[in-house]
């Protein structure tokens, strides 16, 4: 009966795994600045945005700032190579509780608790995998990059609200 039921568990995740209308998505890991993982992100394009489920292990303890960040490179140790934030206006204007805000990079922050271990569902409705809607493409020729700050973001200070240095860094490929 034990067997039986193992059995019919591992028939519904295949089935749920291939199902056709599954909706693209991509996993990536995320890093520190001495190249060790601290989790990862699955990025899901949704009808409407994208959505970003965070799951981290081994990160500091408190808020942090969440952006997408414009270059698919987290290879310098301060990953600076990511550039700034993705946004479709040269003169950018960050923060989710500014009015005149204009970056598409923007996200919620990440909670982190005590023993390091941080989970979030982030929604953005400004970004795609690969510009649907007119939306801007992560997935575009240079990629992007997922960032974690080591301060929250206040949402409203430039150019960062404040989140100070990055400390965590995935890429996303170029699609
Ligand atoms: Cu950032």
């Amino acid at each position: 009966m034990r067997y039986a039921l193992a059995a019919a568990i591992a028939t519904l995740f295949a089935s749920a795994a291939s199902a056709t209308d599954a909706p693209p998505n991509i996993r990536i890991e995320l890093k520190n600045s001495a190249g060790a993982s601290v989790g990862s992100a699955t990025l899901t394009q949704a009808p409407n945005g994208l959505l970003a489920r965070i799951e981290l292990k081994g990160a500091p303890p408190g808020w942090h700032g969440l952006h997408f960040h414009e270059k698919g490179d987290c290879s310098k140790a301060d990953f600076t190579s990511a550039g700034g934030h993705v946004h479709g206006k040269p003169t950018m204007v960050h923060g989710l509780l500014n009015p005149d805000a204009n970056e598409a990079g923007d996200l919620p922050n990440v909670f982190v608790a005590a023993d390091g271990s941080g989970q979030a569902e982030v929604f953005s409705t400004y970004v795609s995998l690969a510009s649907a809607g007119g939306r801007e493409a992560l997935g575009d020729k240079d990629g992007s990059a997922l960032v974690i700050h080591a301060n929250p973001d206040d949402h409203k200070v430039q150019p960062i609200g404040g989140a100070g240095p990055r400390i965590a860094c995935g890429v996303i490929p170029a699609g």
